[in-house]
């Protein structure tokens, strides 16, 4: 990467640091106090909500913005994804939407200056019945028309891409195949939150933690103010992208969401010698796994099967994956698990996303990622700036407004959104 000129790292600080006990660190953005207005507040500092400020700022050049978060920045389901990244949905609106978040991964680091430890890998997606193979082979042909790279992947390839897998073809749900996309891959989930903080912050954006929003001011039709933890912070506009807390803030501004909120779990191992170079999911049995680079083999299955606001791992859960996983994963039977955790994921009937304008007059909403948001990080923040910005959708994100329920243009994508289906 080309050193910035303009940062404030270097290896002169590094080494000052190491010496001094890490005593002389700078922070990496601010820690503001509300100001009385904004042009624009963002409800949530995920990865979303900061990816929006940050593209508001450099594409927009909208700076007078503020970032209110209830928690800690990156500390909803940004922090606590696996951290798969891939752009092989079957849509055509989907697939613009994916595949421009994946390619903006592919230079974020250089973009925002700040190693993000992007791995394209690999993503490989199995076919373990006559009925999924189909359906990945239709995604296949849909990829190649819309001109995103993916293979289709014989037993023998999946063998060789990923030689700790059982093909062996008498299992109970065999290898029949799978859906290679090369440049799919991983990406460190905190370093995405932090780069795009870092960024944002020294382009003017306050970046306000520990500040819930409580209530919406929305007389007359239109924004006003939100109430917060931390008193009344007027807006012209507001964004809400608070993933898992969707309908809650929808709720506040006076409108609903076609959303349900339903925990995700996902658990690691202790870790091993290297064994795994590129991701799987196996969305039959309900389960994926890739390696960490500590070693760890990171994993997880579907999501509970209730609605519910937990951000805890169950027992149940650790059960039941390892169980759908080990015919295929033979080494994981003698493991034993680290730890586990949960997030609140946000899911629409049709899978898909929403980005959109909302019914109350410069309220926008970004939320419906469900269980696979991480890797559109780049993308939503994006397009999500240029549709709050303009008032009006970009053309990448028109696809996905919230009428398309009430209009019934469903964007079905349950065979790509894998573990939520
Ligand atoms: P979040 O990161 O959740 O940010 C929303 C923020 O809003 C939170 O920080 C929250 O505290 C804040 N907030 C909520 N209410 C308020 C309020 N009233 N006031 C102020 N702040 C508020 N996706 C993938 O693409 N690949 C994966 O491999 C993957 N694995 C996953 C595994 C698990 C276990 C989970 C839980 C999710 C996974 N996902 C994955 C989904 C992905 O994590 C999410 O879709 C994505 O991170 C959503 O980002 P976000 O910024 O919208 O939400
Ligand atoms: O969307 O790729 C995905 C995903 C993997 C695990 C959870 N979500």
């Amino acid at each position: 990467m080309k050193a910035n000129p303009k940062s404030r790292y270097s290896i002169f600080s590094l080494a000052r640091n190491a010496l001094t006990g890490h005593q002389n660190w700078e922070r990496a953005w601010r820690s503001p106090e509300p100001k009385p207005e904004y042009d624009v507040v963002i409800v949530g500092a995920g990865g979303h909500g900061l990816a929006t400020a940050y593209y508001l700022a450099k594409n927009h050049g909208i700076t007078n913005v503020a970032v209110v978060e209830k928690g800690w920045l990156g500390g909803g389901n940004t922090g606590r994804n696996t951290t798969i990244i891939r752009s092989n949905y079957l849509q055509e609106s989907s697939a613009a939407l994916f595949e421009l978040s994946r390619s903006l991964y592919e230079t974020m680091s250089q973009e925002v200056n700040y190693n993000i430890m992007f791995s394209p890998r690999g993503v490989l997606m199995l076919a373990q019945t006559e009925h999924e193979k189909r359906a990945w082979q239709r995604t296949f042909h849909a990829n190649r028309v819309a001109g995103i790279y993916t293979e289709w992947a014989t037993p023998e390839r999946v063998k060789e891409v990923c030689p700790i897998i059982n093909i062996d073809q008498n299992a109970r749900y065999p290898v029949l195949g799978g859906l290679w996309q090369p440049r799919g891959g991983t990406a460190r989930h905190d370093a995405v939150a932090w780069g795009y903080a870092r960024a944002a912050d020294e382009m003017g954006v306050d970046i306000i933690q520990n500040c819930e929003v409580l209530g919406v001011d929305t007389a007359g039709g239109a924004v006003q103010s939100v109430q917060t933890t931390k008193g009344e912070i007027r807006c012209k506009k507001l964004a809400i992208v608070v993933s898992g807390n969707s309908t809650r803030v929808a709720d506040m501004a006076g409108f609903r969401l076609p959303i349900e909120s339903v925990a995700l779990q996902a658990l690691v191992s202790e870790p091993i010698k290297p064994c795994m170079d590129i991701v799987v999911m196996a969305n039959t049995v309900h389960g994926y796994m890739s390696q960490s680079d500590k070693g760890e083999m990171v994993i997880g299955g579907g999501t509970d099967g209730f609605n519910n606001y937990n951000q805890r791992g169950s027992f149940h859960h650790i059960e039941e994956t390892v169980t759908a996983l080990v015919e295929t994963f033979p080494i994981i039977s003698r493991l034993r698990m680290l730890r586990q955790w949960g997030g609140i994921v946000d899911i629409t009937g049709d899978r898909s996303p929403i980005i959109s304008k909302t019914p109350v007059e410069n309220v926008f909403i970004n939320c419906g990622w469900g269980t696979g948001g991480f890797k559109a990080t780049p993308g939503s923040g994006h397009c999500f700036a240029a549709t709050v910005a303009k008032g009006e959708p970009d053309e990448i994100a028109a696809p996905f407004s919230l009428d398309r329920f009430t209009e019934g243009r469903m964007i079905d994508e349950s065979v790509a959104a894998a573990v939520a289906h």
